[in-house]
C-alpha cells in the first residue's frame, strides 16, 4: 500500500505512535509518505520506502495567523495525486482530520476516491476536543472519517459519548519495540544518578498540567522518609519550573534530577527501579508501557486508559488521582519487597511483550487498513 501519515512531528507520544508505525509498515514494504510542518523526530536517518514531505506555511500580511489545516489540505492533495496514494492516516483529530476530510472533499470533485482513517490519542477527545469551538468540528470529522481507531477501549467509550456518536470504532492499543525497550544489565547510569545505592523512581512526560508531576516529587518526599531513594524527570514543558521550585521547597532538590529532553530512553528506564504516572488524564500511557518492557513496575494513577495497561498488584500499582500518601506507600512496598519486586518486573515485561509488542499490534492496523479500503 502507499499510505500517507499526519501526525505532530516534535511533540507528544502520538507523533511517536504514528512515526513508529509508519517505519513498521514501510519495513514490511508499504511506501510510506509523513506529511507535516516537521520532520518527526525518530525519522533521524534514511529508511528505505519512508518519505518526507513538509507542509510550507505561506505568510501574506492580511494572514494574521498562520494557515496551517489548509496549508496541510493542501499538502495532502499534492502528495495523493503526485505519489497516488491509497489512504491517509491522520494522528490526533484536530485539525488532521479536519485536513483530510477537506481533501476528500476536493478528490471527490475530480471523482478520485480517497479514504482516511482516523486515530484519536488522548486530549484531543477528553481535553481539548471538548473546549465549545472545536467540539461540532471534531465530533464532524471523527464521523466523517472512513475508519476511526483508539488507543484504548477508555478512549473509544469518551469519543462516543462525549460527542454523542454512533460509529463503529476500532481499539487498537499503542505498541513497543521489545527489542528496543528491553531489560539491560548496564548500571553505568544508575552510579552516576545513585552513587549510593539510593533507588531510582523514574517519571518522563512532557510536564503539561495534566500530568501532575509534581505529584513525584511529593511521592519522593515521602518515601525518601523510609527508603533512600532518587527522582530522575525525563523532559520539559510548561510545569517544570513549578517542579524544580517545589523540589526546592521541600529541600529535597539534591535528590530529583532534572534531564530535560533526552533520547538515550532505554538507558535511564534500566536505571529505574519505580516508573512513576501520577496522571490527571491519559488515554493510553505510552511511557509507562516504555518503562514495563523495560521490567520496571508502574505506580499510576487510576484515571483513562492506565488500568487497561497497569494491572494492579501485578505489574504495579494504581492510586486515586492525587493519593500521594498511597503511591508513596505502594512505591515504599515495592522497595522493600525484594520477591514481590521480582515479580512485578518479570510481570511487566511478560505484559509489554504479550500484549503490545509491535509485530502483534501492527498487522493489526494492516488488517484494518484492508477492511476499510474494501468497504
Ligand atoms: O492527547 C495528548 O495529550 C497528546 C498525546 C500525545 O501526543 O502525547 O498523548 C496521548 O497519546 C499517547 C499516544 O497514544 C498516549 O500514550 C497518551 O496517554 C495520551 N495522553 C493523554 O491522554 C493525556
Amino acid at each position: 500500500m502507499k499510505i500517507g501519515i499526519t501526525c505532530y512531528p516534535t511533540y507528544g507520544g502520538s507523533g511517536v505512535v504514528a512515526t513508529e508505525l509508519g517505519l513498521a509498515l514501510a519495513a514490511l514494504g508499504h511506501q510510506v509518505h509523513f506529511i507535516s510542518y516537521a520532520i518527526p523526530h525518530r525519522l533521524n536517518k534514511f529508511f528505505e520506502n519512508v518519505f518526507f514531505h513538509e507542509v510550507e506555511l505561506s505568510t501574506y500580511p492580511l494572514f494574521e495567523h498562520s494557515l496551517y489545516d489548509l496549508a496541510l489540505t493542501s499538502k495532502m492533495l499534492e502528495v495523493i495525486d503526485f505519489e497516488e496514494l491509497d489512504l491517509m492516516h491522520v494522528h490526533y483529530a484536530i485539525p488532521h482530520a479536519v485536513s483530510a476530510y477537506l481533501a476528500r472533499q476536493v478528490l471527490r470533485r475530480t471523482n478520485k476516491n480517497l479514504k482516511f482513517i482516523t486515530t484519536l490519542h488522548g486530549t484531543d477527545i477528553t481535553l481539548v476536543g471538548l473546549e465549545p469551538s472545536f467540539m461540532p468540528l471534531v465530533k464532524f470529522s471523527i464521523e466523517e472519517s472512513d475508519g476511526v481507531t483508539t488507543v484504548s477501549r477508555f478512549l473509544k467509550e469518551k469519543t462516543l459519548t462525549n460527542y454523542n456518536i454512533e460509529k463503529d470504532i476500532e481499539v487498537i492499543y499503542n505498541f513497543i519495540d521489545i527489542e528496543k525497550f528491553k531489560p539491560n544489565q548496564s548500571d553505568l547510569f544508575r552510579k552516576h544518578i545513585a552513587p549510593n545505592g539510593e533507588k531510582v523512581l523514574v517519571h518522563t512526560s512532557n510536564f503539561r498540567i495534566v500530568k501532575r508531576v509534581t505529584d513525584t516529587i511529593r511521592v519522593l518526599e515521602k518515601v525518601k522518609k523510609e527508603v533512600p531513594a532518587k527522582l530522575v524527570l525525563v523532559g520539559d514543558g510548561p510545569d517544570r519550573s513549578e517542579c524544580e521550585r517545589l523540589a526546592r521547597e521541600l529541600d529535597i532538590h539534591k535528590d530529583v534530577v532534572f534531564l530535560g529532553k533526552q533520547d538515550g530512553l532505554t538507558e535511564i528506564l534500566n536505571a529505574a527501579d519505580i516508573f512513576l504516572m501520577p496522571s490527571q488524564s491519559e488515554s493510553f500511557g505510552l511511557s509507562a508501557l516504555e518503562a514495563m518492557a523495560c521490567g520496571v513496575p508502574v505506580v499510576s494513577s487510576s484515571v483513562g486508559g492506565l488500568p487497561e495497561l497497569n494491572i494492579h498488584n501485578e505489574t504495579g500499582y494504581i492510586a486515586e488521582i492525587g493519593d500521594i500518601d498511597r503511591m508513596a506507600k505502594y512505591v515504599i512496598e515495592l522497595l522493600t519487597n525484594e520477591k514481590r519486586y521480582k515479580s512485578f518486573s518479570k510481570n511487566s515485561r511478560e505484559r509489554a511483550v504479550k500484549n503490545f509488542d509491535k509485530n502483534l499490534i501492527v498487522p493489526k492496523y494492516v488488517a484494518y487498513y484492508e477492511k476499510i479500503l474494501k468497504s
